[in-house]
């Protein structure tokens, strides 16, 4: 793929209730990923922060879970995205919640589909009807396929942005109970802990590439609660049992094999949360594996 990286930082916490999220961007920054990327021989440049929102201000919108903002933000990251690619470069979004995807996602199949890994504790797939929380984070693979809020699922373009056959999820391990009715009928391929556990990261690796293959481009959403909060303390939705640092890179390593990446999102990190950064310095190793760092 391309030799050029650019890092798009998006300051959301509107898809969620804790505090801390939108400082995911700087973490990641001070975790040195700009350096990381160049050591492998990328050219790498730094955008900066798309606006985002400052919550506090937003108190009339709170009963709406954001709405509003989330629907403009992600335009704005669409836009970004569409451009990135457009403009021949690698996009890393970093986040922020999880709710920006809608916007990366859509933005990076404005003018060539992808298929996407979603790895993830989490499916992302509940509706206004179906959640529990209401959290907004919480819905945007859902969006992504066309269901939901007609705000999320118009960003950019009209329409769906991804066909179920694109898409499969990796570290699942908590469904809300409609969501997971959802995600059944959905025809969504999800790899849960079970399957890593039975057959291992590097089998779950190479099949999922193989459901993908329809596909050239490759877009990878990791939201680091997939891994296990042992190793990455610093997400707001933890959930146990999750994936190794080590089953992670594997992984990593795998996608950097095929050749296929085209862009990223790294989500969910909240500093607030984290001892001493470590959550945002193993997504920067996670994303140089990613990008073809190899250990010889
Ligand atoms: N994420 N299923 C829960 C909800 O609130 O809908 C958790 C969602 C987590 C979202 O981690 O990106
Ligand atoms: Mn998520
Ligand atoms: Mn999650
Ligand atoms: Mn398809």
């Amino acid at each position: 793929m391309e030799n050029s990286v650019r890092m798009i930082g998006v300051p959301v916490d509107l898809g969620q209730e804790q505090r801390g999220v939108d400082l995911g961007p700087g973490a990641l920054r001070y975790a040195g990923l700009a350096a990381r990327l160049s050591g492998l021989g990328y050219l790498v440049e730094d955008m900066g922060n798309l606006p985002v929102p400052v919550r506090d201000v937003l108190g009339a919108e709170r009963e709406q879970r954001y709405l509003p903002s989330i629907t403009a933000v992600c335009e704005t990251v669409y836009r970004a995205g569409a451009s990135a690619v457009a403009q021949g470069y690698l996009p890393i979004f970093m986040g922020g919640d999880h709710s920006m995807s809608v916007g990366s996602i859509g933005g990076v199949t404005d003018e060539h589909p992808a298929a996407v890994i979603w790895v993830d504790a989490h499916a992302d797939f509940n509706t206004p009807q179906s959640t529990i929380t209401g959290n907004i984070h919480g819905m945007a693979l859902a969006a992504l396929l066309g269901e939901g809020f007609p705000e999320l699922v118009d960003v950019g373009r009209p329409g769906p942005k991804l066909h179920a056959s694109d898409i499969v999820i990796i570290g699942l391990r908590e469904l809300d109970p409609q969501e997971r009715v959802r995600l059944r009928e959905s025809g969504i391929m999800a790899y849960t802990m079970r399957d890593i556990d039975e057959r291992g990261m590097a089998a779950v690796a190479r099949e999922a590439l193989g459901r993908l293959a329809h596909r050239t481009r490759l877009h990878v959403s990791l939201d680091l609660d997939g891994l296990d909060p042992l190793e990455v303390p610093g997400v707001g939705t933890t959930a146990p049992g999750g994936i190794t640092y080590r089953e992670a890179q594997l992984l990593m390593e795998i996608i950097a094999d095929s050749g296929l990446l085209s862009s990223m999102d790294i989500v969910e990190i909240n500093p607030i949360l984290d001892n001493s950064n470590r959550t945002a310095k193993i997504a920067v190793e996670l994303a140089a594996s990613a990008f073809g760092a190899a250990i010889l």
